[in-house]
């Protein structure tokens, strides 16, 4: 306990002194601002010299998938830049990278709501209709989420394939992408409705291992990648820093579910869908923890069913649980849990940073 309270002591010692600022509005303008180049990167890049349709095709796909997300990943990526690095070593030069690599990792989030709506039979995202409802897409939409994320990919080939970093960016993002593939399947192949009546695995590990994998892409790579463009970045990807991303990615979970049942649809841009899809979520883990055996006997009957009566009863079973009242204590308890782990970290700029992300994330209603 002593060594470890004298190297926290060395760390803080070595650490600057004053914690670069920036302001949120000034700063998602100047990464939206950043879209079109990277959009006409895509399009004028030189495997699509002699494809006029597909050049036409992709400006399409990227305007209509990219442009109205809360963009969380990105600014990650881009404020991650400004704070981890050390003021005498910011450059706008890589700030700009940053921002471009920031709309990598909305590229990689585009292309795995695109097939997660089909999968899940979504027709709404983000306030608009799902790319492959639109009448000349369909399950097309398919290949253009793998044409979405190969963009990514271009993109970073482009800006990042001379550099010493490549090689990690490209580890990172095939990590996040093997990661949310599994954390898709699982959630897809446990639902009550593939195992009717089998509610041996329906449960809060279940739920914590699909989140677990989900989300990497939405907090460790955006919080990682930053580190990558940092002059000695390196020192700070630490495994406490994993660990956090982790517990951002399992709140982030539970809130996405809360939100599926509680959440209002003109808000979250979305209509709820896993009680008829009869997911394994936070909510429903919770409502059999805290059902007698006639609750239990009314979630067996109509979870899992498309039928909106059954979905209102099963509704009706959260409420006279008290589902919003877990939530918020639950939320709560992880908040707490969460910034005492953030204290944990040994730059205050860090800390700052996460403690950012933490406080807008938090009683999020989108
Ligand atoms: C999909 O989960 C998310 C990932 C990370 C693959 P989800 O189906 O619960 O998302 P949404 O509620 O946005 O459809
Ligand atoms: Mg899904
Ligand atoms: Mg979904
Ligand atoms: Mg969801």
């Amino acid at each position: 306990k002593q060594l470890r309270q004298l190297s926290t002591q060395l760390h803080r010692s070595t650490e600057r002194s004053s914690v670069p600022s920036f302001d949120m509005t000034t700063e998602r303008k100047a990464f939206v601002d950043v879209l079109p180049e990277v959009i006409n990167a895509v399009v004028t890049g030189p495997k699509l010299e002699d494809l006029p349709q597909i050049r036409s095709w992709t400006k399409k796909l990227l305007e209509y998938t990219l442009g109205r997300g809360k963009l969380g990943r990105g600014l990650m990526v881009s404020i991650g830049y400004r704070m981890f690095e050390e003021p005498e070593n910011f450059s706008e030069e890589t700030q700009h990278e940053a921002r471009v690599l920031g709309w990598c990792s909305e590229m990689l989030q585009a292309k795995i709501l695109i097939l997660d709506d089909i999968v899940d039979g979504g027709t709404i995202r983000r306030g608009q209709p799902c790319w492959h409802t639109q009448p000349d897409v369909g399950l097309t939409a398919i290949n253009d989420s793998l044409l979405l994320y190969q963009s990514a990919l271009e993109l970073m080939d482009l800006y990042f394939g001379k550099t010493a970093a490549y090689a990690d960016l490209m580890k990172y993002f095939n990590e996040a992408v093997y990661r949310a593939t599994m954390g898709e399947h699982l959630d897809l192949w446990t639902s009550y409705n593939k195992n009717k009546n089998n509610l041996d695995v329906f449960n809060m590990d279940l739920v914590n291992t699909i989140a677990k994998n989900k989300y990497i892409y939405t907090f460790k790579l955006p919080i990682f990648l930053p580190l990558l463009l940092v002059k000695n970045g390196k020192r700070k990807a630490t495994e406490e820093l994993s660990n956090i991303c982790n517990e951002f990615g399992r709140m982030t979970q539970y809130q996405d579910d809360y939100l599926d049942a509680y959440g209002i649809e003109t808000i979250t841009g979305k209509t709820g869908r896993d009680i008829q899809e009869g997911k394994c979520s936070w909510v429903a883990a919770t409502a059999l923890q805290h059902c007698n055996d006639a609750q239990r006997a009314v979630f067996k009957e109509y979870y899992g069913s498309k039928d909106p009566e059954h979905v209102k009863r099963i509704k009706q079973l959260y409420d006279e649980l008290h589902l919003p009242k877990i939530y918020e204590q639950c939320e709560r308890t992880m908040y707490d849990s969460l910034m005492r782990q953030i204290q944990t970290l040994p730059y205050e700029s860090d800390r700052v940073f996460l403690s950012k992300i933490l406080n807008a994330k938090y009683k999020r209603v989108n």
